[in-house]
């Protein structure tokens, strides 16, 4: 944990069909909201991660809209300014919160992506006490995703013990958006293989394979696709970050 403040966008992915366990909320515009360090990689969400076990509620924001996170995350969001949710957090379920397990096929439409419709899929290594609980998944950039993502591909056991239909999996390539000079356009999936890295609980490996390809990404990965395609992620990263917080498709947060 560093000391300084990591200033995250939280993405927001609408619901596209509410999960049994969010009923209630029918006829409201829900969203799940994600929390990344990575905004210019948006292009390439293949799917959203939550952890099993984790816990949500569902955050009232001051324009109506409903916003599903960890209560710690909507705490914060509650002190902080340049959020929307204003006072004490107020959870839609009353005292009842939805385990990460309950929102698994969860059908979302997540912003700048290629892809119309992605799916909540679990992940083991997702925190409860970072960010918002929730990780939007972008197998090209991230080697977590990636490796997370291969599990659930390769591994029909571990598809069928979380009810992981084959079709919120088997149909979502990898997306190129950002070629970093020696690892191509696929730099999660280049480090992976460099390094062996066995499944998502390969902790040690995974950490190493983030390092490899963090900074060269951010200092020499040049943006393949979107309005900023031809530029340095370095250049790209506020100006697409701006573009998603204006169009209301995302919210500024730090902890
Ligand atoms: B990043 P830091 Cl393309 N549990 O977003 C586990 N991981 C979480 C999380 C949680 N509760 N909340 C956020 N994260 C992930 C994109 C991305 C990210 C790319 C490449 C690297 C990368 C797409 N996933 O992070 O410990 C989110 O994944 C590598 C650092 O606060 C978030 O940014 O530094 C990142 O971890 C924040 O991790």
């Amino acid at each position: 944990e560093g000391v300084q403040p990591q200033d995250y966008t939280i993405i927001k992915l609408r619901i596209a069909e509410l999960p049994a366990c969010l009923a209630c909320l029918q006829g409201r515009d829900v969203f799940l909201g994600a929390a990344t360090l990575r905004p210019e990689t948006m292009y390439g969400q293949t799917n959203c991660w939550v952890g099993p076990d984790c816990e949500y509620g569902a955050y009232e924001l001051a324009n109506g809209e409903v916003l599903v996170c960890s209560a710690r995350a909507a705490l914060n969001l509650s002190f902080q300014n340049q959020s929307k949710v204003f006072g004490k957090p107020h959870n839609l379920l009353g005292d009842r919160m939805v385990l990460g397990r309950d929102l698994i096929g969860t059908p979302l439409r997540a912003p700048l992506t290629s892809y119309p419709v992605v799916y909540v899929l679990p992940m083991m290594n997702v925190s409860a006490t970072k960010g918002t609980g929730v990780v939007t998944s972008v197998p090209s950039d991230a080697p977590d995703d990636y490796q997370a993502l291969q599990d659930l591909r390769e591994k029909a056991a571990f598809r069928q013990k979380f009810g992981v239909r084959d079709e919120w999996v088997l149909p979502f390539a990898v997306v190129p958006i950002i070629e970093i000079p020696g690892f191509g356009t696929e730099s999660a999936k280049a480090a992976c293989e460099q390094l062996k890295v066995a499944s998502q609980n390969d902790r040690e490996k995974l950490d190493k394979a983030k390092e490899m390809v963090y900074m060269k990404g951010f200092y020499e990965g040049v943006m393949r696709v979107g309005e900023q395609a031809g530029r340095k992620v370095a250049e790209a990263k506020p100006l697409i970050r701006e573009l998603l917080l204006r169009t209301g498709q995302a919210m500024a947060y730090s902890e």
